[in-house]
């Protein structure tokens, strides 16, 4: 009973804040000092502590943590946030759930046992900080800065990645948030319109809504799903490509169930009606692009009938959605998508989607692609020095030119794991693993098995035991996000049509740190030092990190502090372009690098007989695998049933609930089983579950062998020949039930 006296009462603080807080005249337009809007007391002697900055996922929402004796015991969002405001997603409010986890790393550990199957001996971090210093050294020293690879993710990565990258001197460095998620998104626009995109489209002031393989609602980033229902409260169509039903399908105008793999063709066919009917935005393309008579050209192959052929979707529903854009333009939201490591043929289907919003003219205007920015705040970094470009794995030093050309900052991850486990054309020894969890992030579990068994040493820094972390020698544990400071969040207001405001936040801390927990900039110094180049170190602490870029707009924490963590300031009209915008529907550096310069269509691979492909997304209350120990949040999802379509499971013998594991067409086997969910809302080649799930360290007594983990039958990539990311929906599965391996129909 007292928890549910407590609660209302942090309920009644809570909107009794949201009330008291008139933003407009608690902002000070300048940087003077504001008084705190928030009732910093709270109730029964619970403190309301500002500036936390949630990461259980990397949308970064503002929060506010309710804490009773040092003890954080509710997350909410931030009532002063122009972004989030007060909504949290379930995982965010989970987020104690993992600062209080019982199986979240708490002192330096080393491996006395073997990689992959540990045995942890604690060890001071005197003891672990010196053997990391002393090993990476030793590396450096015997081989060179570029035989050590680093896979960083994450806000507390980044001044590591940095160190390793600008100090060390290692181009061997892949980041997952590039190689294997978005980063032929950023590319394949910067090489159409010289911007990376985010998700900058203006969805609550838009007509037309359109998401090809976007599934909001189940990949829930709380200020766009506000975007994103507003504009649908306004009134905005939705059209979604999808070969399942998923979330946003189901909240769909006209859902386009599209053969996986063939969007580039969808989309090219939609181009080619507008074109060809003159449906397309004449006057914007006269003026903004470049290239439009062999864009013309070059997609006039695709018909309608030969669209809905490849795609194997209807023609009419393909004009049907053409003239839907057409209509609304240019006020249609043409979502540049976030996951895009798809199949392999990537980057031309994101050069599509960003030639089809111009041709629409849907660039800096209402309801179109507007790239609102928060304001300017000076960063502090390591200096970046000269370093021998002979060890970029991405070169071909014989052609004289990158193997490829469009590749995102970093090396791409395979080229890294071949060379370390080939030691060709050059041994890597050392691997630094910060935020990442390879094993349930890059395709082919096996490979990376390997890399880490071809090392001389291996160190990972992490806050919970997943399953890379069985990998390591040695095993430093990081506070979490909940107990440190770290880097500037800024933004503008979520709806872009309100009132122009900017914001600046920092995350601070909203309980003090436990155990012996350390934050990025302590490790990564002690190990700098050690390494010899303590002179080249640039800020001491994380606060005076924090403090220093603050102080580039003339802010610190103290005054962010008293301003409730968020400091806003008038912003500019994001609706008006730059005179010198310009879109390349052809470009000719992408056809001299030997690409195609007009986007093209590139098959990918058929099932082989008797497989479904194998399809994955995530899961809504859970962010990858870093949720899954997570008991909140596991006990709402606690596995990944796998989606069958109804008629393929009635042939095959399938009901609603069934157990089953999978076997790919490569010969792997799930090690764990999962249920059935039958469905008419996939299609019949494919199968589909949530990522994440299925880890194997038993050191997550929660998470451990909950559902399937789906990147362990992910064994072959499609890399996209443009940019080396990594494709992931090229592999395929039979299932498997009571021991039978059951055959998937044609
Ligand atoms: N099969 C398959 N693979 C995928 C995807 C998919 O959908 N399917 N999605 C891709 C996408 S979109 C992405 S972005 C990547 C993400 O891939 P990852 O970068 O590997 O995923 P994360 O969950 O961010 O990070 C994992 C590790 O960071 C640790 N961690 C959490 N918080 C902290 C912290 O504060 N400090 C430190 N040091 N460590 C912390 C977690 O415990 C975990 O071990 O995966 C990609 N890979
Ligand atoms: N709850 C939650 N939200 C998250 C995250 C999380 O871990 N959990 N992660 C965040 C991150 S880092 C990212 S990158 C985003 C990713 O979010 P999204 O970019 O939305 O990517 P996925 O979740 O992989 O979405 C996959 C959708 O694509 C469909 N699909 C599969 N193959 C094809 C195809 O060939 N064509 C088409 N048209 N559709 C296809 C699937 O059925 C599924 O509905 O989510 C973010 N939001
Ligand atoms: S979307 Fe959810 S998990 Fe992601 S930052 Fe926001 S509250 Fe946290
Ligand atoms: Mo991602």
């Amino acid at each position: 009973m007292a928890f549910n006296l407590t609660r209302r009462k942090f309920l009644q603080t809570a909107s009794l804040a949201a009330a008291s807080v008139p933003l407009s005249k608690v902002v000070s337009a300048s940087t003077g000092v504001t008084k705190s809007a928030l009732d910093t007391t709270g109730t029964a002697g619970d403190k309301t502590v500002v500036g936390g900055i949630c990461e259980m996922c990397f949308w970064r929402c503002q929060l506010v943590g309710k804490v009773r004796d040092g003890r954080l015991i509710k997350l909410e969002g931030n009532p002063k946030s122009i972004d989030n405001g007060t909504a949290i997603c379930a995982r965010g409010g989970a987020g104690m759930k993992l600062l209080y986890d019982v199986d979240r790393l708490k002192y330096p550990m080393k491996n006395v046992g073997k990689r992959g199957a540990p045995k942890w001996k604690r060890i001071s971090w005197k003891e672990a900080l010196d053997e990391c210093g002393a090993r990476l050294k030793s590396t450096v020293d015997q081989y060179g800065a570029h035989a050590i690879c680093v896979f960083p993710h994450g806000a507390s990565a980044k001044y590591p990645m940095h160190y390793f990258e600008r100090a060390v001197g290692t181009h061997n460095v892949s980041e997952s948030s590039f190689f294997q998620c978005r980063g032929i998104r950023d590319t394949a626009y910067i090489a159409t319109i010289d911007k990376a995109p985010g998700e900058k489209v203006d969805m609550p002031n838009t007509k037309v809504l359109f998401f090809v393989g976007v599934h909001l609602g189940e990949n829930v980033h709380i200020s766009h799903i506000k975007q994103y229902i507003q504009g649908l409260q306004n009134g905005a169509k939705l059209i979604v490509a999808d070969p399942r039903f998923s979330a946003s399908a189901a909240k769909a105008d006209i859902w386009v169930q599209i053969k996986p793999g063939t969007d580039t063709a969808y989309l090219l066919t939609i181009m080619n009606y507008l074109v060809k009917n003159n449906k397309y935005d004449k006057a914007f393309v006269e003026d903004y692009t470049d290239g439009f008579e062999e864009f013309a050209e070059g997609i006039e192959e695709w018909t309608l009938e030969k669209g809905a052929k490849v795609c194997d979707i209807p023609a009419e529903q393909i004009k049907e959605v053409a003239d839907m854009l057409a209509a609304n333009a240019p006020n249609v939201a043409i979502h540049p998508g976030r996951f895009v490591s798809w199949h392999g043929n990537d980057f031309q289907r994101q050069r599509a989607l960003a030639c089809l919003t111009g041709i629409l003219g849907a660039y800096y205007v209402k309801g179109g692609w507007v790239p609102a920015k928060g304001p300017k705040v000076k960063g502090v970094s390591w200096a970046r020095e000269d370093h021998d470009s002979d060890y970029d794995l991405n070169y071909d030093h014989q052609k004289d030119e990158k193997i490829y050309p469009f590749s995102p900052p970093g090396t791409p991850t395979d080229l890294i794991r071949d060379c370390a486990i080939t030691g060709k054309p050059y041994p890597i020894k050392s691997c630094v693993v910060w935020g990442q969890n390879l094993l349930q992030t890059i395709p082919n579990q096996q490979k990376t098995k390997d890399l880490f068994k071809a090392m001389d040493f291996v160190m990972c820094v992490d806050v919970l035991p997943t399953d890379v972390t069985a990998w390591a020698d040695i095993l430093l544990p990081e506070l979490s996000y909940l107990e440190r400071y770290d880097y500037i969040k800024k933004g503008t207001q979520w709806d872009l049509s309100k009132e122009h405001q900017q914001y600046i936040s920092a995350r601070m801390p909203l309980v003090a740190p436990m155990f012996e927990r350390k934050d990025q900039i302590y490790i990564c110094n002690e190990i700098a030092k050690r390494m010899g180049h303590e002179d080249k170190i640039p800020v001491k602490t994380i606060e005076e990190l924090v403090d220093k870029s603050l102080a580039s707009v003339n802010l610190s924490i103290k005054q962010l502090k008293a301003e409730d963590g968020i400091h806003i300031m008038p912003g500019k009209d994001p609706y008006v372009m730059p005179e010198d915008f310009e879109i390349r529907l052809y470009n000719d550096d992408i056809e001299d690098a030997g690409y195609p310069g007009v986007p093209t269509y590139v098959a990918v691979p058929d099932n082989p007989k008797g497989f479904a492909r194998l399809l994955f997304g995530r899961a809504p209350v859970h962010t990858f695998n870093r949720s899954q120990n997570n008991v909140w949040l596991h006990n709402a999802m606690p596995d990944n049933p796998v989606w069958v379509n109804d008629e393929v499971a009635a042939k095959i013998g399938l009901t609603d609930g069934d157990t089953v594991g999978f076997v790919n067409s490569e010969g792997v086997k799930s090690a764990t089983t999962t249920t059935v969910k039958v469905t008419a809302g996939i299609r019949k080649d494919c199968v589909y579950m949530y990522h994440g799930y299925g880890s194997v360290n038993p050191l997550m007594t929660t998470g451990v062998d909950a559902g399937v983990s789906a990147q362990s039958l992910i064994t072959k990539l499609a890399v996209d020949p443009e940019t080396g990311c990594h494709g992931m929906r090229n592999n395929f599965v039979k299932l498997i039930k009571n021991g039978k391996v059951l055959d998937i129909p044609a």
